[in-house]
This record gives C-alpha cells, sequence and structure tokens, in this order.
C-alpha cells in the first residue's frame, strides 16, 4: 500500500502513546492527515507536532473519551482546522484487572466510560460529517479479551465484547451511507504501556510461561503488527470488509 490514505482526515483516540501512537504514525506514512486526540492534551500537541516535522498534517487535541462534551468540543476543532473527518480509530481504552466479586462500582464504571461509552460518543460526534458526506471508516479497537475470556479481567472482557457488537450493528446501520465500521482484537502487545503494566502484574514466572504459552507464535505483539491492520481497514483495499472483526493475536484464540 502507497499512499494510500492520501489527504484523508483520520482521528485517533489516545493517539499520543502506545498503539494508538503508532497507528497515527503509520496513517502518516500513508498520507493521512491525522489529528491525535488524547486525554493528555499536551503530549497529544507534542506528538502532532513530530508528525508535521516529519512533513505530515496533523493537530493535537486534549480530550477524555468518556466525556461526551469534550469530543464534540475535539471534532469540531478538528474540523475547522483540518477539514471533515474520514476516518476514526478508537482506540483509547484502560485495562484493569478483577474478577466479578472483587470489581467494585467505580471499577467498572471507569473501564464502560472509557472503553465503550468512549467509543459511543466518538462515532456519535463523527458521524455526521460521514454521512454528509457518504463516506467514511471506523475501526474500533477490541481485544481478544472480547472473545475469549480472559483470566481476572471481567469489567476489560465485558468492554470489549460489548465493542465488538457494536461494530458489527454499526456496520450493518451506516452500510448504505459509505461507512465502514470494523474491530481489531489484538492480543497482548509487549511493548505498550498497557501491555508491561498487564505482563509485570503476574510476578510468579510460572504464570508469566502459563499466559505466553497461549500464543502459538511463542511472543507477544508489536504495535506495529496490530497499527498495520487499522491501516489496512481504513483504506480502501477494504473496501468491501465492514461489520468485521480482525483478529492478530499469534494464533491465541485459534486453540
Ligand atoms: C490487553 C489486550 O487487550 C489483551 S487481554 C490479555 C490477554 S493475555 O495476553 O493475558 O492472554
Amino acid at each position: 500500500m502507497t499512499k494510500g490514505l492520501s489527504d484523508r482526515v483520520v482521528m485517533v483516540t489516545g493517539g499520543a502513546s502506545g498503539l494508538g501512537l503508532a497507528i497515527a504514525r503509520d496513517l502518516m506514512r500513508e498520507g493521512a492527515t491525522v489529528a491525535i486526540v488524547d486525554i493528555d492534551g499536551a503530549c497529544a500537541e507534542r506528538e502532532a507536532q513530530a508528525l508535521r516535522a516529519a512533513g505530515g498534517r496533523s493537530l493535537g487535541v486534549g480530550a477524555d473519551v468518556s466525556k461526551c462534551g469534550e469530543l464534540s468540543d475535539a471534532k469540531k476543532q478538528i474540523e475547522d482546522a483540518l477539514g471533515p473527518i474520514e476516518g476514526l480509530v478508537n482506540n483509547a481504552g484502560v485495562a484493569v484487572l478483577g474478577a466479578v466479586h472483587d470489581t467494585d462500582d467505580g471499577l467498572w464504571r471507569r473501564v464502560m466510560d472509557v472503553n465503550l461509552d468512549g467509543v459511543f460518543y466518538a462515532c456519535r460526534a463523527i458521524l455526521p460529517s460521514m454521512q454528509a458526506r457518504g463516506r467514511g471508516a471506523i475501526v474500533n479497537i477490541a481485544s481478544i479479551a472480547g472473545l475469549v475470556g480472559v483470566p481476572n479481567m471481567a469489567a476489560y472482557c465485558a468492554s470489549k465484547g460489548a465493542i465488538i457488537a457494536l461494530s458489527r450493528q454499526m456496520a450493518i446501520d451506516y452500510a448504505r451511507s459509505g461507512i465502514r465500521v470494523n474491530a481489531i482484537a489484538p492480543g497482548t502487545i509487549g511493548s505498550t504501556r498497557m501491555g508491561a503494566a498487564l505482563l509485570g502484574s503476574d510476578l510468579t514466572p510460572e504464570a508469566q510461561a502459563r499466559r505466553l504459552a497461549k500464543y502459538p507464535l511463542g511472543r507477544y505483539a508489536e504495535a506495529g503488527e496490530i497499527s498495520k491492520a487499522a491501516v489496512f481497514l481504513l483504506s480502501d483495499d477494504a473496501s468491501f470488509i465492514t461489520g468485521t472483526v480482525l483478529t492478530v493475536d499469534g494464533g491465541m484464540t485459534a486453540y
């Protein structure tokens, strides 16, 4: 794929670090204009500045995806500066540990507010522009945790399963408006803040080995292996793909 996203404005939530930043950089390489939205607005603007220095068009905006109004403000700021948003990557998310019996209300709410409501708010803010233009692509970053049970991750699994269901549902409602909606279900990425926190949380070597043994390829993902899937699904190379879940997990869910 070369410059497959030329001149397309794509918004990436949680785009200032980790997987979101890898996606933002890969999008820029494909010619996209990238709006980095992140709860850390200073970091978003710093990374956008780095993309501009590398020759891209980019804007960084601070917003907490769990706050509907902040996303509408971000959308307005982005469209005023860069033009209509034609691509959306819902990447912002939090991972927390806990089984149902030890997940308190606050923890459950936080995970649902960010991981699920955040996707809903971002889609609702951006869909009208996509509908008006009759074109758009949305990629929701779910997880293998939305497909299979992961020990001690009740709220996270529930939120990611809901993202997958919502992606399929939206694909149907918006297909006739020229808007494709897909989800990616990544396995654990070793290098990101979220991945490192998860992998560092089980300290016994046996538990570490048991988790790694679930991955037939014998290792965790690199951020770039997931970001390329996101770029593909956003691009016209995926023009007949909507309502699907692209699992990028080193074979983890093939068991
Ligand atoms: C964090 C990512 O969405 C994957 S959930 C953890 C799965 S595993 O690596 O512990 O099997």
